[in-house]
């Protein structure tokens, strides 16, 4: 291969004829497989791609072989070298409003805030299509019980998904596009706990999304041509080949497909542009991948928020949390706490890289550095400060919008919005008024918003180092039998609680708009990238490491409702708990237990506050606090036959021996209930 000139590709290899022969362009989204030749359809293979943006020689040798190989798989009509500038965001935003990707939201609310509508089919994670790639299925998937579906992880060979993606997805699959180079740092560039990546796509609004969720452009170049660092994560993503060429948001849902190659360091992701099916530093790169780099060298990457809580004495501790997708990591990590004299600062909302430094401290940093959150039910009351951070350069997807220009969603309690007088359309194009049977906004409409706008971002967010992480939070979306808050007996236990997690499922997958009760491990089901069996081992073996402080592990349920059987007929069961700025009284709770405080009681599920420990002063209408904290002897045996059930039909050989114990020890402690 030779580069004759800055700012053209010559590429001299020879194309062979079994490549030929799998570079078919197909007119409908049918694929036909790797028969037919390239030349049938009257295709030419462009083996000349102009840069059009930026230079190859920004990249190291590794990262240009890696765009060349992916340029004469995908036949981009020519590539961009991202440079993360300003004016390089500034003219992609001006090209994606000109082709109706983009609409400004020009009320004067808003500054500089656009609004991306997707195609009605694809509009969240699709978990069914997303694989883990590795050589044997037992290192992604644990082994079911005979007969049973395999419900954590999602193995496809690495044989198979190489054809799939090599042969049927992505040839010819950016024709007509520019393939945008995107190189980005997870994590604060330079920073011992930071990893690099470069993702090559044919959308920009990954590319704007991206420099948003990432530190992008020239400064990782720089950093990666200086250091000398040569690991860098490959992620390829195209929107697809689909009949809607000229469409405002091209996808290929019937073809989508979301490979991860842990042990190639490499994601490919085909036919979706939304959120964590394309932005592929976020789920994939950051969770899946990571999860298993982690393991590999003895490290922890969570579905957790980090935030930073100062108490009226003006000490400060940081906690992370686990909650599965759309059950308020987000309103948690950005609280405004309603004791006085307290205060929260955000690290992160949704991703923690963590590892014990050299005195035993568990060091976590947030390696994304902006938010994808939910917009629905965001306001002032929920969350001030993401309602005023998400005011500014903010891309929205999928919320609607009025006829003045302003962004609208369901919960957003703007008095200054009339709206029986404004037009609504609903992010499917449809006239919306308060009476329609539909939501204005798409349930998983997101707002992608720089962390750096966040007044209550936390001052050492950036910290290379991370922060100190004193207490881990395990949680989900429970209406029935889980108390307000728990904490584990040890961190054996607290493992077990995150293995044994449950959840409602909510929209942020496509797979999730029936409502049921989901196991949900750690948050992690949709994220793992290895066996679940393994990845509970090494959360055990993360406890034994030497001179590690190890944080004290909680579980909270903010979600608890009445029992509907003590209702009179037909009243819908309310939540107990009040939530949001309120939860600051929980965690004041769990900020004293970290200092070895006694405001803990012993219960058959672990320790709960001791009479009168929380802080309830003042909370009006007072709470339930009898039916908060009710741990019901029925529930609980149901709870736990649950656990076992779960355990034994989705890991049977998998989960390790002392999770089975801890099992053992809930049942005989749950049995001997009064
Ligand atoms: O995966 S997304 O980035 O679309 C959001 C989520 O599920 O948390
Ligand atoms: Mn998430």
């Amino acid at each position: 291969m030779i580069f004759s000139s800055l700012r053209h590709l010559f590429l001299l290899e020879q194309v062979s004829a079994s490549r030929l022969s799998y570079l078919t362009h197909m007119a409908s989204t049918q694929f036909i497989g790797g028969r037919r030749r390239a030349s049938e359809y009257g295709l030419q293979l462009k083996r000349t791609f102009s840069v059009i943006h930026g230079s190859l020689d920004w990249l190291t040798p590794e990262a240009r072989e890696y765009v060349v190989e992916k340029a004469r798989l995908c036949q981009p009509e020519n590539i961009h070298v991202c440079d993360g500038s300003e004016a390089e965001n500034a003219a992609l935003v001006d090209q994606m409003v000109r082709a109706g990707t983009l609409k400004k939201i020009t009320s004067d609310k808003f500054e500089n805030c656009y609004l991306a509508l997707t195609d009605k089919r694809d509009i969240a994670r699709v978990e069914r299509k997303t694989y883990i790639c590795m050589e044997k299925e037992k290192d992604a998937c644990p082994t079911v019980r005979f007969g049973s579906k395999a419900f954590l992880g999602n193995w496809m060979s690495v044989e198979s998904m190489d054809f799939q993606m090599n042969r049927l997805r992505f040839p010819n699959s950016m024709a007509g596009r520019t393939m945008y180079v995107i190189p980005f740092s997870m994590g604060p560039v330079g920073s011992p706990l930071a990893k690099y990546g470069f993702e090559l796509t044919d959308s920009p609004y990954v590319v704007s999304s991206m420099r948003i969720m990432t530190r992008m452009g020239k400064s990782v170049l720089d950093y990666l041509q200086q250091s000398g660092e040569k690991q860098f994560i490959r992620c390829l993503h195209s929107v697809g080949r689909s009949l809607g060429m000229l469409s405002s948001w091209p996808c290929d849902p019937e073809n989508t497909l979301i490979a991860h190659f842990p042990h190639r360091n490499e994601v490919c992701s085909y036919g979706s542009g939304y959120g964590g099916n394309s932005l592929l530093g976020k789920k994939c790169f950051a969770l899946r991948l990571a999860s298993s780099l982690a393991q590999r060298e003895m490290w922890l990457a969570e579905h957790m928020l980090i935030l930073g809580i100062t108490n009226p004495e003006g000490k400060k501790k940081y906690i992370a949390a686990a909650f599965p997708s759309a059950c308020g990591k987000t309103n948690l990590a950005m609280l405004k706490p309603t004791l006085p004299g307290w205060k929260v600062e955000c690290v992160g909302d949704d991703i923690a890289w963590m590892r014990f430094d050299s005195e035993g401290n568990l060091r976590g940093i947030n390696p994304e550095s902006g938010f994808f959150g939910v917009v629905p039910g965001t306001s002032m009351k929920t969350n001030p400060y993401a309602m005023k951070a998400i005011h500014k350069n903010t891309i929205f997807t999928n919320v609607a919008m009025t006829k003045d220009g302003d962004a609208y969603w369901e919960g957003m309690e703007d008095e200054d919005l009339d709206l029986d007088e404004v037009e609504v359309t609903s992010w499917d194009h449809r006239r919306w008024t308060r009476e329609s049977e539909f939501t204005a906004a798409h349930k998983n409409s997101r707002f992608c918003s720089p962390a750096h706008q966040l007044e209550i971002i936390d001052p050492a967010w950036e910290d290379p180092k991370g922060v100190p992480i004193e207490a881990i939070l395990f949680g989900g979306r429970r209406e029935r039998v889980v108390p307000l808050v728990y904490e584990s007996n040890d961190w054996t236990h607290g493992v077990f609680t995150g293995a044994s997690m449950r959840s409602l499922t909510t929209a942020a997958s496509l797979e999730g708009t029936v409502r049921r009760v989901n196991h949900d491990p750690f948050a992690m089901r949709p994220f793992l990238g290895y066996n679940c069996g393994q990845y509970f081992q090494h959360w055990l073996d993360m406890g034994k490491v030497a001179n590690a402080k190890l944080p004290k592990i909680f579980y909270v349920n903010w979600f608890r409702k009445e029992e509907r059987s003590k209702l009179p007929g037909g009243q819908d069961p309310k939540f107990l708990w009040p939530g949001f700025g309120e939860n600051s009284r929980v965690l004041e709770w769990i900020f004293r237990r970290t200092d070895n405080e006694d405001v803990a009681i012993s219960s058959p599920i672990g320790l709960v506050p001791k009479y009168g420990a929380l802080n309830i002063e003042g909370l009006t209408p007072a709470v339930d606090m009898e039916n908060l904290f009710a741990i019901r002897k029925d529930d609980w045996v149901r709870e736990v036959q649950g656990i076992r059930e779960f355990f034994e039909d989705q890991l049977p050989e998998d989960l390790p021996g002392p999770l089975w114990t801890e099992l053992k020890k809930l049942e005989d402690r749950v049995a001997s209930m009064p």
